[in-house]
């Protein structure tokens, strides 16, 4: 039986009480962000089976919840034989070691579950470099607090919520982290480098790139998976994973979208944002997020049934911001419209730049697919320019910058019908035919 267990088969879950301090939040902001850390609890088979929350203006310096509740927690510990306890705020090593001790079992925080979130779904060698290096970082100023709770477990497997990095950490010490954090460091400089080139490649095909971006679980991958399926010969392996779990998607995914007749789109289906987001991980990502500040136009995708999805348009934006993509032209994807109650209109419905669809349900894909056409021709003009033969660099650079449309090959040189931007047309005035 217990070999049957550890296959990967069946899925372990384990237990946790989970702990939340509102301090200045409102009571639904508040929930909110509880249901979310159930949520990715769960995303780590991690059951929630007591929830314990607390009012207070400030956290406690040394554990967080006041002595008080710490007593109830671990009470509850024990009588619901729970694996861990897990808190809604980043914890303070401090506080963190604290809490190990006092509760005795393991003690984890937001970013420590996202972390484990992200451990368990890399499957890239770059996501899982990545991955591993925002763990390294985390660790670091929490190493001494870290196996305390296990002195007073018995026969603890010693399974730690970093799973993926190895069951030696207790003998690592921290001159061994920084030389590994340096190793991975040197090797994501490598595959960043790598990326460039590929990026560089597309850049000069000239296809324009399109990105989805939004909070994770929006449906951004099932929106990909229905823009693959507008092409004219779909292929089944092309499809991206997408799964009603926090984070299904880690690594940037790019693929061609050209339905028949129409020109083509590079489309990349990246990592979700969330609120809070830990920066070691916005870093350590920074590279896979490259492809979004690259881009010429952007896909917001929101969850219009979430009550609070203006919240997580502003986290997507802030976000959007952090990583330098913030100006790039964008359309908001209201998806699984279906999922509202009471809808005022019908879907699908197109306000500027903004449509309400339902991707599950593929309400709305041709029209979402016309929306990104029309605005990726928008700001451009049609012009045509007469490039003598002596300046390949220019047509060479025109083919890389614009959209070519004709090309003609005339005694005094090449015509070109292209459509670009205001930019193009100045630096090359001077060859502007018509
Ligand atoms: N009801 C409904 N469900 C949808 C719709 N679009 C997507 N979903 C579901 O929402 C869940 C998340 O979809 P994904 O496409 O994986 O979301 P994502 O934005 O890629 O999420 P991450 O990669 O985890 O950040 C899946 O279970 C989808 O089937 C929709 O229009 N209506
Ligand atoms: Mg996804």
């Amino acid at each position: 039986m217990e070999e049957i267990r550890n296959t990967q088969m069946e899925e372990i879950w384990e237990n946790a009480i989970l702990v939340g301090l509102q301090t200045d939040q409102k009571d639904d902001v508040f929930e909110r962000m509880m249901d979310e850390l159930e949520q990715l609890a769960e995303a780590c088979h991690i059951y929630t089976v007591a929830m314990f929350t607390q009012r207070t203006k400030n956290p406690v310096h040394a554990t967080y919840i006041g002595s008080g509740k710490v007593a109830e927690v671990a009470q509850a510990v024990q009588e619901l034989e729970a694996t861990y306890v897990i808190f809604d705020q980043t914890l303070s090593p401090m506080q963190f070691r604290n809490l190990n001790q006092e509760l005795g079992v393991e003690v984890m925080d937001r970013t420590g579950l996202i972390l484990r979130i992200f451990a368990e779904q890399a499957r890239t060698r770059e996501a899982r470099l990545q991955v591993e290096h925002a763990q390294l970082q985390y660790i670091m100023p929490r190493l001494a607090g870290m196996w305390t709770h296990l002195g007073r477990q018995a026969g603890s497997s010693g399974s730690m919520s970093n799973r993926g990095i190895g069951e030696t950490q207790l003998e690592l010490d921290r001159r061994h982290i920084e030389r590994r954090m340096a190793e991975l460091e040197k090797e994501l400089k490598v595959i960043a480098r790598e990326r460039t080139t590929q990026r560089e490649k597309r850049l000069k095909a000239g296809i324009p790139r399109v990105s989805l971006v939004g909070y994770t679980n929006a449906g951004k991958s099932t929106i990909m998976n229905r823009l693959l399926a507008l092409n004219e010969n779909p292929v089944e392996e092309k499809k991206v994973l997408e799964q009603d779990k926090l984070f299904a998607t880690l690594d940037t995914t790019v693929r061609k979208i050209q339905p028949k007749g129409e020109r083509p789109i590079l489309l990349s289906d990246t990592v979700g944002f969330i609120d809070e987001l830990p920066t070691s991980l916005v870093k350590a990502f920074r590279s896979t997020l490259e492809e979004v500040k690259y881009a010429d136009l952007l896909i917001q995708v929101v969850d219009y049934s979430d009550s609070d999805y203006r919240a997580c348009m502003r986290v997507t934006e802030e976000t959007l911001r952090e990583i330098g993509a913030a100006g790039i032209p964008m359309i908001c994807v209201f998806n699984k419209a279906d999922l509202v109650h009471h809808l005022e209109f019908e879907i699908p419905a197109v306000r500027n730049d903004n449509i309400f669809i339902s991707a599950g349900n593929e309400i709305g894909i041709a029209e979402l697919w016309d929306l990104i056409a029309q605005k990726l021709r928008e700001g451009k003009q049609e012009c045509t320019f007469l490039i003598p033969y002596d300046k390949g660099n220019v047509l060479h650079h025109l083919q890389e910058t614009a959209e070519v449309l004709e090309t003609d090959y005339r005694a005094e040189g090449t015509l070109v019908k292209v459509r670009c931007n205001d930019e193009v047309k100045n630096r090359y005035d001077g060859f502007l035919k018509y």
